[in-house]
């Protein structure tokens, strides 16, 4: 089933691409994604299905637990889940009117998520919770549409979360999100998601650069989606006193976006390091075209993802569709459903 396994060596070993011969076939229901996976029957049963009708599975297994480790920061699943029956267009992030044929898709991803030993989570402070977001231009002209058809800067998401280390957990908040799984259902136009790898950036940036990035010099804004409540940031609504890279056994973890993070006031040495960081991630853009059945993930803690603007055909049902949902490679069980902390870390109704 594996027929293509690629790392791309003048990424100097950053990126790994599986094209898989035909999509995941197992059993996967049409059920609704969230109680597909709160009914846990992807855990048992369809993951050992998938494993033993999956001859090549232990390959792809072993390219997860590499782009785990955080050496690959993007792993690029090509044909992986099979899109051919979907119907409608949805006209929003989360859209109860959009008709089931796309659950299929979600719940296969879940499969696929969960095989890799991968957990998926979502943030009940973002789009209530719902672990599958539909990316895709939406009409209108309020700021959410327009923020839906526009390209993107480069950015990790969920800044305002610190990064997941497991031995230092937040009293508040849980960790950022470990990747960002992108599922190809429509890309006509071939929309580009642009990916700059850690792995580049910090050969372009002088070390006391990096020194400054990784001192307590920044302020963190939340990004739009996420609704943090006012009492858990500074006065401004805003994080201060974060660092923009750290370093962790596997190697420089980044938390980055050009709009929602600052130097702190008055601090000219932060200010030129991110005005540095920022010029060397724009030089180390590499763009992929998600197709219809790729899965890509990608590394939150080691890669930046941004996308170029998406176009607004006449025909729905001709516009670009992403499934988004994120991955944790270590699970923090603390926050797993303590509905009690508005950021909770969950799969919720
Ligand atoms: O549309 C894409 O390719 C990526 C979108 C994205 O990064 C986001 O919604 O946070
Ligand atoms: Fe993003």
């Amino acid at each position: 089933m594996l027929t293509k396994l690629k790392v791309d060596a003048n990424l100097a070993t950053s990126v790994c691409e599986i094209e898989m011969s035909k999509p995941i076939a197992v059993a996967i229901p049409d059920k609704d994604p969230v109680e597909f996976y709160q009914a846990g029957y992807h855990k048992t049963q369809l993951i050992s299905e998938l494993r033993d009708n999956f001859r090549d599975f232990g390959v792809l297994l072993d390219q997860a637990k590499i782009f785990a480790s955080g050496v690959f920061g993007l792993l690029v699943l090509k044909n992986a889940v099979d899109v051919t029956d979907v119907t409608g267009a949805p006209q929003d992030m989360v859209d109860r009117t959009l008709p089931p044929a796309w659950h299929r898709i979600a719940n296969a991803v879940t499969v696929l998520i969960e095989s890799l030993e991968l957990d998926l989570v979502s943030y009940l402070c973002e789009n209530g919770g719902e672990p599958y977001v539909h990316l895709s231009p939406q009409k209108g002209d309020h700021q959410g549409a327009d923020k839906s058809r526009d390209g993107m800067r480069g950015h990790t998401d969920g800044i305002i979360f610190p990064p997941n280390v497991v031995e230092r957990y937040h009293p508040h908040f849980p960790p950022g999100p470990d990747a960002v799984v992108l599922t190809g259902i429509r890309n006509p136009d071939a929309v580009k998601t642009n990916i700059a790898l850690m792995s580049r950036i910090v050969r372009k940036l002088e070390r006391p650069t990096i020194y400054t990035l990784m001192e307590k010099k920044f302020r963190f804004y939340p990004q739009s989606s996420f609704t943090v409540p006012a009492e858990f940031l500074d006065e401004e609504a805003h994080l201060d006193e974060q660092s923009v890279i750290e370093q962790s056994p596997n190697g420089f973890r980044i938390r980055f976006s050009n709009s929602s993070i600052q130097a702190m006031p008055g601090d000219a040495e932060a200010e030129k390091a991110l005005d540095e960081l920022k010029r060397a991630v724009a030089d180390c853009y590499t763009g992929v075209s998600i197709e219809p059945g790729d899965v890509i993930l990608v590394n939150n803690n080691t890669a930046i993802h941004g996308r170029s603007p998406v176009g607004m055909p006449g025909n729905e049902n001709e516009k670009r569709w992403l499934l988004r949902t994120y991955a944790q490679i270590v699970r923090p069980a603390k926050y797993c459903l303590d509905k009690s902390k508005p950021f909770a870390l969950c799969i919720c109704s």
